[in-house]
């Protein structure tokens, strides 16, 4: 795989054999074509991957598991984005009526496939960046917990400076979309920010692979402040080249 120039018209780059860069799609369920739904992604995650110089494959939801192994061989890495809850009857089998009305925006098909993907993801040793839901999703296929519900990190506005975090030895301050968070962490993983009230922000692989989970959304962070955040994608996309 060749590395990519950074200089170069995207024109130029979509000529090369750019990485490709998977994304799970989630179900819109808009209904304006009779039953037939729509699977899509932000637009904001495919600009994010474009921008590093990867190509974005909006990949459509099937459980079919020949059909997403199929797919993933032939992604060179795997993005996770935003969502709605996980399932807990995933990772919590005793659930209680309600513990069951904490959950939002639940999608067991999108569940189903994207767990599917991260452990073969992990298998693969493909390089792997998981976005706020692909965190817990990330942490869950791999044998963690989440938290049902936590207070303080919905913010009703898109702010990117929602509250800070220490990561890669920098304060940083992050936008905040979450009502669930990392609770026991799966053993491959492990926590690398935390926000000041203890809040799982960012864990990672341990064995030097490259497997990044953030709990805030830096795809709007380089939207909004591209110097400071789009190294992150970068350093995604250049390590599905050094495989
Ligand atoms: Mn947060």
């Amino acid at each position: 795989m060749h590395r990519v120039a950074r200089t170069t018209p995207v024109g130029y780059r979509l000529a090369m054999h750019q990485p490709v860069i998977g994304i799970p799609a989630g179900r819109m369920r808009r209904n304006w074509d009779f039953d037939n739904e729509v699977d899509g992604c932000g637009h904001l995650y495919a600009q994010a991957v474009l921008d590093a110089g990867g190509l974005p494959w909006v990949m459509p939801l099937t459980t079919d598991p020949a059909a997403l192994d199929a797919m993933l061989s032939r992604c060179d890495g795997l993005l996770l984005t935003g969502g709605g809850d996980v399932n807990p009857q995933r990772y919590r089998p005793n659930l209680t009526d309600a513990e069951r009305r904490l959950a939002v925006g639940i999608c067991d098909e999108r569940d189903e496939m994207e767990i599917h993907l991260c452990r073969a993801a992990w298998q693969r040793k493909l390089p792997v960046l998981a976005i706020c839901r692909g965190l817990q999703v990330l942490n869950v296929a791999l044998g963690g917990t989440l938290h049902l519900h936590i207070d303080g990190h919905e913010q009703p506005r898109n702010r990117w400076n929602a509250h800070r975090l220490v990561w890669r030895d920098r304060e940083r301050w992050v936008n905040s979309s979450h009502h669930q968070a990392l609770d026991k962490v799966a053993p491959e993983l492990t926590v690398t920010a935390r926000a000041d009230d203890g809040i799982v922000e960012a864990a990672e692989c341990r064995d030097g692979r490259y497997c990044v989970g953030v709990q805030f959304h830096p795809e709007r962070l380089v939207a909004q402040r591209p110097e400071e955040w789009r190294w992150l994608f970068r350093e995604f996309v250049d390590a599905t080249t050094r495989r």
